[in-house]
């Protein structure tokens, strides 16, 4: 299974940013021009606002906007009334969050790993504050994977929900999902899948995982900003309170109350955002056009790669799993260098990375770290997009004498 060979046609920014390599993808994904053309259709064509306007461009912009929910289905083998669309992987956990949150109260748990990107620790946090339920964290082994062992002891009767990230983005683990799946369920919680890295490297499918929520980003697919999906299992996307008010989510107002639409539309309260919606919809049939198995064996092939190069810099560690499933979000420390410094220099030398702590500080807590490197792939990159991150960091450690 291969990617297109003339797959950077698609990625004409490559160009237009004038950069050597671009390995940003985790923090955000280049967009194609299909996705961009898809956008522009909608503002220049049939530009309305949806589920209201009884006029032809308001119903075609409905039409164009809810078929985006059967493509984000068919990327996570998920039926279309359990694709709810967000702004984007935060605002889908601040919802599960707030909405599943408020069932929760003293004597409850919910079980996070130590690894969590902020945005599925912090909403967790707030929510416990005001319903009074108890965090508790799947801790790691040393070589950055979590420790399953310890998993079965955290994961208790008193679990409400286990809430971890699929791939993380600051270490480029793989997280067992089945296995926590079945613990969680084992003892009646639910299981939510913060697969905002995830999404964009590997074939996703919600039946196979058997989780019961999952979270991922348009920004980091291949689509536009501020939007994303949630999908929840559709039985319990009917019991969920919605966690935002307002017009569209209704269905009966009276001064004094108000009744629910249906799931899904009952959680997309106020005007959507319809060209990011169409740009997500683009997207995926993007990425299913060229195969998520091409997708997923580009990341490894090129992660194999880059693993052997760094590894072979002196005073460069690797700072995630050199072995067993990972994704291609690579971070690295330097000894002697700061990872802001070291990113600076690189950028250059024209090579994009991030420096820092990922939003992920209490990982980084526990690993006796500032923060890292992190050089991540997206489809659009090559071997050569690696040798110029090699050579960049040989120049970065002669300028500061390392
Ligand atoms: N969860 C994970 C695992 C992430 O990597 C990110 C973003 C988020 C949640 C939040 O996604 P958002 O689209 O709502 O912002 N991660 C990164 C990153 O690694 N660098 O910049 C953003």
């Amino acid at each position: 299974m291969k990617l297109p060979a003339d797959i950077l046609k698609d990625f004409p920014s490559l160009h237009a940013m004038g950069m050597r390599a671009y390995l940003d993808s985790a923090a955000s994904s280049l967009t194609p021009v299909s996705v961009i053309e898809a956008m522009d259709d909608y503002y220049g064509n049939f530009r309305a606002n949806v589920h209201r306007g009884m006029y032809a461009t308001s119903a075609k912009a409905t039409e164009r906007y809810e078929a985006v929910r059967s493509v984000a289905a068919k990327f996570l083998n998920a039926s279309a009334g359990e694709i709810v669309f967000t702004n984007g992987t935060t605002d889908a956990l601040n919802l599960l969050a707030s909405s599943l949150g408020r069932a929760f109260g003293p004597g409850d748990e919910v079980v996070l790993t130590e690894m969590e990107h902020h945005a599925n620790l912090v909403p967790w946090q707030e929510a416990a504050k005001r319903h009074g339920f108890a965090l508790k964290c799947i801790p790691l082994t040393p070589d950055f994977t979590l420790d399953m062992g310890a998993a079965r002891a955290v994961i208790t009767p008193k679990t409400k929900a286990v809430s971890v990230v699929h791939a993380s983005n600051a270490l480029g683990t793989v997280n067992p999902a089945k296995e926590l799946a079945a613990l969680a369920h084992a003892v009646g919680a639910v299981i939510i899948l913060d697969a905002a890295q995830s999404a964009a490297h590997m074939k996703l499918d919600v039946r196979d995982l058997d989780c019961d929520f999952l979270a991922f980003s348009a920004h980091k697919t291949y689509g536009p900003t501020g939007v994303g999906v949630l999908y929840g299992k559709k039985a319990l996307l009917e019991k969920m309170e919605p966690a935002r008010y307002g017009g569209d989510m209704i269905r009966e107002v009276k001064l004094e109350s108000s009744t629910w639409n249906e799931s899904p539309w009952k959680f997309e309260a106020g005007t959507p955002n319809v060209a990011g919606v169409i740009g997500l919809g683009a997207a995926l049939d993007y990425l299913m056009g060229i195969g998520m198995d091409a997708v997923a064996s580009h990341d490894a092939s090129l992660t194999k790669y880059a693993l052997e190069k760094l590894s072979a810099i002196p005073g460069l560690k690797i700072v995630g799993p050199t072995a067993g499933e990972r994704i291609g979000a690579i971070s690295f420390e330097v000894e002697g260098a700061h990872p802001h410094d070291l990113a600076t220099l690189l950028d250059r030398e024209g090579v994009a990375i991030r420096g820092g702590h990922h939003c992920a500080m209490p990982l980084m807590t526990k690993l006796g770290l500032v923060g890292t490197c992190r050089a991540s792939f997206g489809i659009y990159n090559e071997e050569k997009d690696v040798d110029a991150l090699v050579e960049a960091i040989a120049k970065a450690k002669a300028v500061l004498k390392i």
